[in-house]
């Protein structure tokens, strides 16, 4: 099994190549933001919950980003493998993370690391607010925001995936091509150790 926790500021491109990823691989895609957002447009209790913060640029708690992951791996126990897609965001969901894999006899397998800089994350970020429809796209305080956010809560989780030696950094920069290239060279060196 594969099991790949794609990582990276908002807007630097996890949505983007989780798609081609999970054609190429066969996984199973889990994204807490579009989890999130179905909650939010199912109008549901966690969604309206979830809703204000994240319309804020604040991440949403732990325990609920947790409880939906959990569900979801309950659910696809025949699976390829997973790419995690923005989760873990906090290093107390990436020590749950961990521990409910664990339960499967599974574990991570590598972070792949999008890197880039904060000027070009604005900027994508406000292009697709154009169209997104997306309230924590529109404005350029909540981007920034949102960028803050990763930077105190987010970015320590590479940090717990270096110390179990499964970090690959990649440069984010580039076409969504040449990027996906660079994926899957480190995806392809993983799935032989595990064949
Ligand atoms: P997410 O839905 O995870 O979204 P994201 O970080 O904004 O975007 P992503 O990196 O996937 O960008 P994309 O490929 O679309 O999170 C939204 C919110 O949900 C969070 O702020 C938080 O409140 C909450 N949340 C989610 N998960 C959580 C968790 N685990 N814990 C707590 N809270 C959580 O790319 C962006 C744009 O760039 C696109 O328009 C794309 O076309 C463009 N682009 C991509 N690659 C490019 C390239 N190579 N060159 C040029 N443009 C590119």
């Amino acid at each position: 099994m594969i099991n790949l926790v794609l990582f990276g500021p908002p807007g630097a491109g996890k949505g983007t190549q989780s798609a081609n990823i999970i054609e190429k691989y066969q996984l199973v895609h889990l994204s807490t933001g579009d989890l999130l957002r179905s909650e939010i447009k199912a109008g549901s209790e966690l969604g309206l919950k979830a809703r204000s913060l994240m319309d804020q640029g604040i991440l949403v708690p732990d325990e609920v980003v947790i409880g939906m992951i959990e569900n979801k791996l309950k659910a696809h126990t025949d699976a390829n493998g997973f790419i995690f897609d923005g989760f873990p965001r906090t290093v107390a969901q990436a020590v749950a993370l961990d521990e409910l894999l664990a339960q499967y006899d599974e574990k991570i397998s590598m972070m792949v690391a999008l890197q880039v800089p904060d000027e070009e994350l604005l900027t994508r970020l406000l292009e697709r607010g154009k169209s997104s429809g997306r309230a924590d796209d529109q404005n350029e305080d909540l981007i920034r925001r949102r960028i803050e956010e990763y930077n105190s809560k987010t970015a320590p989780v590479a940090e717990f995936y270096r110390k179990q030696d499964k970090y690959y950094g990649i440069n984010g920069v580039g076409s969504i091509e040449d990027i996906f290239s660079a994926i899957c060279g480190i995806l392809d060196k993983e799935a032989k150790t595990v064949s």
